[in-house]
């Protein structure tokens, strides 16, 4: 066949073997190989025809590197029909994750066996597409409509045996798939068992009632997404027309799909949270130290947290306080942190129970003497943390990682108070941390490339999606935040209303609109943190006159059940107050600003804009690594839409230059102060270059 597909026999089963490392993906060789193969079976003497993978998995769906470019043949969904077609009897044998095209691929063969610790899944509504080879054809003719739509719309890979009960898989064997697949094959030839051709199964019909909760399910969990409704119309169609008519219009949709903005957007996601993991300049099998035991400084929310990241990976901790009560108190949050995980439905009791049997409390930092790695979690005070890490410069181990946690301190200034600056990084955690995946890494000046990748590779496994920052403050995501939740209060100020501002954020995709989350973060925590300014160094008034008032009235965010709006004490729903648009007038008036009508794609422009400014800067002085790095940060930590990439692709795939004349049009209007156009923005705009080509120069 070729360098990637194997055909040997086996007695009377022609065995085709795919070896494409890394996932064996459909690549145009693949493609071929199993043409060639399923053709050479047609007339070799062979009886039937094994598809197995070699390496870790069964095909993991079509090559997503060949998106973009020209298709090149065989097409897969015809490479499918053929296989499907064959008068030999065609069984796929599948181990690891047999995900989209690779799934299509044992569906459209005649019987499939997996290894019981294999998982089948069609996670393209991921990438923004939708099985493209036939897959919204076959399931549902196996599957029935109902489980077809949660397995195409979640794009969630189901285990093996979930699979065989909606006979998607036949048969599922422990151990060597290798022999027990051969001997399914024999027997299904001395048993006489016919070609089985999924596309001659005719769809169990259902009532629209099905697809009208599917579409109530999409537009709540994929909110903005249009895969999702093309995919339920692929299944509709494959219920109420013959094989080859339903074909042609799931054709038709996936090409659209692949045309689809969102689906540019969410294929560079799957890219740049891979290349995110990645550090500039640090050899990939660089030695890591090891990381067995690990100690959290600090038992408030996010040491909490944290600790409980840690334990729920596996790795003892000892959570120190400064005395018995403040640890008492610590792991109170803990045991209700975990008590919440269970009634959720997220823990078992018993997996609840071993995480938690993993951490234990000290007051004397004599106990982290062993500890390989060691996170502080204390509230935001540097000269604490400066004493801290001299105390675990003294208690430590030599080659333990001393990380900070702190969300925007110069974690060089912290390094500098230990002799082991080399051993020093920052792990920002976001809140609350056992939860969100979202992890700044900070790279000191003197941060050792082993000690950085330690903690890289270690963040896959308590579970957290890692991104380098270098040191500035608040480092990406909250240095960027800072301009959007600058526009989001003069927005407000200049003509909207709580509601208004959220609702534009909120319909153009974000989780949360800014005034809801400042409420959830609290308003008292940007007041304090001007308190402690000189009035001169707070910024403009008009950004910041609104929350303070209302920290002074009490009104703290949801914290104290009224900030914006007001909180349900029950539901937390929010509700708008007059009291605070009468606050928004009158602190408008009194700084003589005339309120006007603002329009959502204002809003939207000022906040999404001023994000991406902040981004081409943080890209020129090289605190992030990559326009997609700054991408993966807003995406994992702070509710930007998946499906408009990150604010660095968003701005790209609106065009540079368009964004460029905004931002300029927002300094006109607004300042240079919050407007001056970002120095790389304005380079890559006069060269006609894109930021991707930017990225890729090194
Ligand atoms: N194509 C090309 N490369 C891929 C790939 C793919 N489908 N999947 C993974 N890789 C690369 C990945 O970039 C990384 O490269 C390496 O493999 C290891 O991946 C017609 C159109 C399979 C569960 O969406 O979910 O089929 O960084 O780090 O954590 O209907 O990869 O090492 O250079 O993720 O063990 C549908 C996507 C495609 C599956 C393994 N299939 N992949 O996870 O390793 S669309 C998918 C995954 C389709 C058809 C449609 C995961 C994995 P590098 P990794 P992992």
């Amino acid at each position: 066949m070729n360098d990637v597909v194997s055909y040997v026999m086996d007695g009377e089963i022609a065995v085709v073997t795919v070896n494409n490392p890394p996932v064996n993906a459909l690549s145009q060789a693949v493609r071929q190989g199993l043409l060639d193969a399923i053709r050479r079976s047609a007339d070799d003497g062979s009886r039937a025809v094994l598809i197995l993978c070699e390496g870790r998995t069964f095909i993991a769906g079509a090559d997503i590197t060949e998106f973009g470019k020209p298709m090149a043949e065989p097409y897969l969904p015809d490479l499918l029909n053929e296989i499907e077609a064959s008068e030999k009897l065609v069984v796929a044998a599948i181990h690891g994750t047999a995900l989209g095209g690779g799934f299509e691929t044992a569906l459209a063969s005649h019987y499939r066996i997996a290894v019981d610790s294999a998982k089948v899944g069609l996670p393209e509504v991921k990438l923004g597409l939708l099985p493209g080879a036939g897959g919204t054809q076959r399931a549902p003719r196996i599957a029935g409509v109902a489980a077809s739509l949660e397995l195409i719309l979640s794009g969630a890979p189901i285990p093996a045996a979930k699979a065989g009960q909606f006979g998607l898989v036949d048969k599922v064997v422990p151990g060597d798939l290798g022999a027990a697949a051969r001997e399914y094959v024999r027997e299904l030839l001395d048993a006489g068992t016919p070609v089985r051709r999924t596309s001659e199964q005719a769809v169990e019909a259902v009532g629209d009632d099905v697809f009208d909760t599917a579409a109530a399910s999409v537009a709540k969990r994929a909110r903005g997404q249009t895969a999702p409704h093309r995919i339920i119309e692929c299944v509709r169609t494959a219920m109420t027309t013959p094989f080859a008519e339903g074909q042609k219009r799931e054709r038709e949709l996936f090409m659209e799909s692949m045309q689809d903005p969102q689906s540019k957007a969410l294929q560079h996601v799957f890219f740049a949270e891979r290349e995110a993991a990645k550090v500039v300049g640090i050899d990939k099998d660089t030695p890591l130290r090891d990381i067995n035991s690990m100690g959290v400084i600090g038992g408030g929310t996010m040491g909490g947290g944290i600790a409980m990241s840690f334990a729920n990976a596996g790795i003892p901790v000892t959570l120190i306080e400064i005395n018995d009560e403040a640890l008492e108190r610590g792991l109170a949050i803990i045991d209700s942190n975990y008590a919440g995980s269970v009634k959720r439905g997220k823990l078992s009791e018993d997996k609840a129970a071993d995480c938690r049997g993993r951490i234990t409390g000290a007051t004397d930092y004599a106990a982290l003497a062993d500890v390989d790695l060691v996170i502080e979690a204390v509230f935001e005070d540097p000269e604490l943390k400066k004493e801290i890490f001299a105390k675990l410069d003294a208690a430590c181990k030599p080659g333990a990682i001393l990380a900070t946690n702190t969300s925007y301190q110069d974690v060089n200034a912290i390094a500098a108070a230990t002799g082991r600056p080399e051993d020093v990084l920052g792990m920002h955690f976001f809140s609350p941390a056992h939860i969100m995946k979202l992890l700044e890494v900070v790279r000191g000046d003197e941060t050792a490339d082993d000690a950085l990748a330690t903690v890289m590779k270690l963040s896959k496994k308590i579970r957290k999606v890692a991104v380098v920052s270098g040191v500035c403050y608040g480092f990406i995501g909250n240095r960027m935040l800072q301009g959007y939740f600058r526009e989001a209060q003069l927005c407000l100020v200049e003509g909207g209303s709580p509601e208004s501002v959220d609702k534009a954020m909120f319909d153009w995709g974000m989780a949360m609109g800014p005034i809801s989350v400042a409420d959830l973060a609290g308003l008292d925590v940007g007041y304090k943190a001007r308190q402690a300014l000189p009035a001169d160094e707070r910024g403009d008034p008009a950004a910041y006159r609104v929350p303070d008032v209302l920290v002074e009235m009490g009104r703290l965010g949801q914290k104290s059940g009224k900030g914006f709006y007001n909180y349900d004490p029950e539901t937390r729903r929010p509700s708008p107050d007059p009291e605070v648009q009468a606050v928004i007038e009158r602190e408008a008036a009194a700084l003589g600003i005339e309120r006007r009508e603002i329009d959502a794609q204002e809003v939207v422009d000022r906040l999404i804009f001023a994000l991406a400014n902040e981004g081409f800067r943080i890209l020129e002085e090289g605190i992030a690594q990559r326009p997609g790095d700054i991408d993966i940060v807003y995406l994992y930590g702070y509710g930007f839409p998946a499906w408009r990439g990150g604010p660095m692709h968003y701005v790209e795939s609106v065009g540079l230059d368009k964004a460029l004349a905004r931002i300029e049009e927002f300094r006109e209007r607004f300042g240079d102060e919050n407007w001056a156009p970002a120095p790389l923005l304005e380079k890559l705009v006069a060269e006609g270059r894109s930021l991707k080509d930017w990225a890729d120069r090194k």
